[in-house]
């Protein structure tokens, strides 16, 4: 399928869901005709006139692939969607020509050179809400504050924006492939001896990107480092070469994003890390195979937990059996983070813990409160399965003085810790047919393959 057609069908879909919601949000006393989706409006920094770096709103954003502030787009079930794009005459900023591009053909299109003109363009809006970040653009625009982003139309628009279109699947297969490039050039850099920083070059330009198009800051940490779960800063050559290095970076393609760690070990690192390390890529593999249709989410977390029990039982971080591992919650400090999220638009997509289309929250079980999804896994979703085990200084303090600490074996974490921590990630589709790993044949893992 050509992009037009992918977009056309995409569309289709969209459509759909507009409709559903707004039936939805009927059925609870708001009667709506239309929607508004807001690029949104810039912002600066407080007391300064340096704008904050720029994001659509992603429910624009899934509507249409235009970059930029204050373009909208007026969307009403069974009409042509009408995108109206706000281009300043400026003589600051350059305010290029739209390219031509596949979407076109699809959409009503219209520009103007000032927000102040798409009241003109889009026509009275009785019966529309408003979604973006801006009350003071809806105002403007004649749309009263009670259908400023109403929660009972936002509800279902946020549900269905886990189920991913083929368009947007082939969008995100593009930012895994910038993505994948980064990580290959990333490790080179890595097994050459750069440090953090340099090996954050060598990925922004493998992937094409510019530091704020990406989706997310770089993850780059060598050695202990590996073990801080958001480690951001990035050393220079003080802190190089390293023997351990954790990767954790993705790509943006057209505002959908891609999500990918590897970890990598050099020779003469201590081979029960090793060990850990390809045991945690096996056990990856394992887990990316379930994302299969009708599975909660929360399944897939808990199998973490307990193959991740098994393998600190195997070797010899616990003397307690697997199953004891698991019950004395001994994996809880090794990985506290949940196995995945939604990814889309958003890095985190939203709705992960959405109870059902109309709203309500299905929160995580008490004993694992990061997991950022707890619904179940429907066909065009789209997770990352990023399993790991790290040595926290901070965790591993608790658990030393707590009752299961007797069953761990301290000399061997003492001797582990300075090596970090590991992940392995993976972007997920769920499909009728089980699971299909997007990044998994762009970039191997440890163990290979
Ligand atoms: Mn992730």
């Amino acid at each position: 399928m050509t992009n037009a057609s992918l977009y056309k069908s995409h569309l289709e879909t969209m459509d759909r869901c507009l409709a559903d919601a707004l039936e939805r949000a009927g059925a609870k006393g708001l009667a709506l005709e239309g929607v508004l989706f807001h690029a949104g409006r810039a912002e600066t920094y407080h007391v300064d006139d340096k704008e904050i770096p720029f994001e659509s709103t992603p429910h624009f954003r899934r509507w249409v692939p235009l970059s930029g502030p204050e373009h909208v787009v007026l969307a009403r079930p069974g009409r042509r969607p009408l995108v109206v794009r706000v281009n300043p005459r400026d003589y600051w900023y350059e305010a290029a020509p739209v390219a031509p591009s596949y979407w076109q053909e699809s959409v009503q299109f219209a520009e103007v050179a000032d927000f102040a003109e798409v009241a003109g363009v889009v026509g009275p809006l009785s019966g529309v809400a408003y979604v973006g970040n801006s009350p003071a653009a809806a105002s403007e625009l004649g749309i009263d504050v009670t259908l400023v982003e109403p929660e009972a139309l936002m509800k279902p628009l946020d549900w269905h924006r886990a189920a991913k279109t083929a368009h947007e699947v082939a969008l995100v297969e593009v930012a895994a492939q910038k993505a994948a490039e980064g990580h290959r050039v990333g490790r080179k850099a890595f097994e050459g001896g750069a440090s953090e920083r340099e090996i954050h070059y060598a990925y922004l330009q493998a992937t094409g990107q510019l530091e704020h198009e990406l989706p997310f800051e770089t993850i780059i940490a060598l050695d202990a480092k590996s073990a801080t779960l958001h480690y951001h800063t990035k050393r220079g050559r003080e802190a190089a070469p390293g023997k351990v290095f954790l990767l954790d970076a993705g790509a943006s393609h057209e505002g959908y994003a891609s999500d990918i760690t590897r970890t990598w070990a050099l020779p003469g690192v201590d081979p029960v890390f090793v060990e850990l390390l390809e045991g945690v890529d096996e056990l990856e593999r394992a887990l990316v195979a379930m994302v299969t249709p009708g599975r909660p989410y929360l399944e897939i977390h808990q199998e973490a937990h307990r193959r991740v029990a098994a393998l600190l039982a195997k070797v010899g971080v616990s003397k307690a059996s697997p199953e004891e591992t698991l019950e004395l919650g001994i994996s809880r400090p090794f990985l506290p983070h949940g196995v995945g999220h939604h990814l889309g638009i958003q890095v985190h997509d939203i709705g992960g813990r959405q109870a059902t289309p109309d709203g309500g929250l299905l929160p995580p079980p008490p004993e694992y409160p990061y997991l950022r999804n707890t619904r179940t896994l429907e066909p065009g979703h789209l997770v990352t399965i990023e399993p790991g085990i790290y040595f926290i200084p901070m965790l591993l303090e608790k658990l030393r003085e707590s009752a299961a600490g007797a069953r761990v074996d301290w000399a061997l974490v003492d001797r582990l810790t300075p090596c970090g921590g590991i992940r392995i990630e993976d972007d997920v589709l769920c499909t009728p047919a089980g699971a299909r790993d997007l990044t998994r044949p762009l970039i191997q893992g440890p163990r290979g393959a």
